[in-house]
């Protein structure tokens, strides 16, 4: 049976990212709270215009602003927000393979004073340059897993049960070392801020059920059953990605992986952005 997903809905076909209207920054954001995950096509910018066009649409609460540019990266490719995933200068280790396992990007957001934890976090990802295939011979994708379906999928015993647990989000292995990313805790049935639909926010390696902390084996193995009964329960939406893509996804509704690839004989130039929602 074909599978509709409600993740990855087209919108805006045929608009211009730097010419925007209210009207339409009102419709991409609506569209993405009410499907978790949206693509807009065809898009040629540089990462300036990609920054100035979040900036426009989501506010100014972006994340990563102190990085030194890279002197050999084209300065369309980056941006004081605006970073270039996969191998623009040829790697054979893509930048982002941390990304390769399921993971929830709020996970590695730095301190900041304020921040409440079911906040929206957003983050885009604009196809410049990509893979025809993956290692597998099958088309270059990343995945998403929608954690209001995976919730809503559950019978009312387990959700019950999963109603009481608080989960403690360590920062995950590929935190940059000088950046200070704090334990988070977070009701594992969570509440969208806009929606009001219960979604499931589940962590992998990082995440400790609140009362296991000293029981490392437990957590792990609580939160592996909890992620594989999900994984058996919802199917996964794959973005088959073409070149001028620029993909949106609501951290507070779906986790995601990027797919291996072979740098050694494909490019990958995808710039990422992420903003909180204000
Ligand atoms: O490269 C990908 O396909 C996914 C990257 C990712 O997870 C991220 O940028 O947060
Ligand atoms: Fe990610």
């Amino acid at each position: 049976m074909h599978y509709q997903s409600r993740l990855g809905v087209e919108v805006l076909q045929g608009c211009n990212l730097t010419k925007l209207i209210d009207q339409q920054r009102q419709e991409i954001k609506q569209s993405l709270w009410e499907h978790g995950v949206i693509v807009v096509r065809q898009q040629n910018l540089t990462a300036s215009e990609l920054e100035e066009f979040a900036k426009q649409t989501f506010g100014n609460f972006m994340f990563g602003g102190s990085r030194a540019l890279d002197p050999d990266i084209s300065p369309d490719l980056q941006s004081q927000h605006v970073f270039a995933l996969g191998n623009p200068k040829g790697e054979t280790e893509p930048l982002e393979k941390f990304a390769w396992k399921w993971h929830q990007d709020k996970d590695g957001l730095p301190r900041i004073e304020g921040l409440d934890m079911n906040a929206l976090y957003v983050v885009m990802l604009y196809a410049v340059e990509v893979p025809a295939s993956d290692v597998h011979g099958q088309p270059h994708t990343t995945q998403f897993v929608d954690l209001i379906e995976a919730y809503n999928n559950l019978d009312y015993q387990q959700q019950q049960q999963l109603e009481k647990v608080l989960i403690a989000h360590k920062a995950p292995g590929f935190s940059r070392e000088a950046v200070d990313v704090p334990t988070k805790i977070h009701p594992v049935v969570s509440t969208h801020k806009v929606t009001v639909r219960k979604g499931l926010y589940l962590g992998i390696d990082s995440a400790i059920p609140v009362g296991m902390e000293d029981k490392p084996e437990q957590a792990k193995l609580f939160m592996e059953n909890l992620f594989q009964t999900v994984l058996a329960h919802t199917p996964i939406y794959s973005h088959v990605w073409q070149k001028g893509d620029v993909i949106f996804w609501d951290n507070s509704q779906v986790m995601h992986r990027g797919i291996a690839y072979d740098a050694t004989k494909a490019k990958r130039v995808v710039l990422r952005l992420g903003v909180v929602d204000i």
